[in-house]
């Protein structure tokens, strides 16, 4: 996890468009936690996908992944083993990386890490 902080400060500058909302508004029903529903249902509308894959042919590379305002593995993150991220293995692997206790949610000290890493505005 020490990539995070060196990641955070090398794409300050990139990461403008990037997750910018709060722990509250990603929260729709208010209970503290957001879930991978809640999550992909305000992701996806932020177009950060599209940010990322910056040669435009829908797929992440390795070369964009490392490019990308967060930190992971990609090789664990490519779930079909094809080489590439696509937009749901991309947020998947998002996710289950700040899900620091593994319960299927994210709360707010988990989102905080998230913060810490500059993906939010
Ligand atoms: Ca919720
Ligand atoms: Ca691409
Ligand atoms: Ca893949
Ligand atoms: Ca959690």
């Amino acid at each position: 996890m020490f990539k995070r902080f060196m990641i955070a400060g090398a794409l300050a500058l990139t990461a403008t468009t990037a997750f910018g909302a709060t722990f509250a508004e990603m929260d729709s029903n208010n209970d503290g936690k957001v879930t991978r529903d809640e999550y992909f249902g305000t992701i996806s509308d932020w177009g950060t996908y599209s940010d990322w894959d910056s040669n435009g042919d829908g797929l992440i590379n390795q070369s964009e992944f490392d490019a990308a305002p967060f930190d992971g593995d990609y090789v664990y993150w490519d779930y079909n083993n094809d080489g590439y991220l696509d937009s749901y293995e991309v947020y998947n692997g998002l996710y289950a990386t700040y899900d620091d206790n593994d319960d299927g949610y994210w709360e707010n000290g988990e989102w905080h890490d998230f913060d810490d890493a500059g993906l939010k505005n």
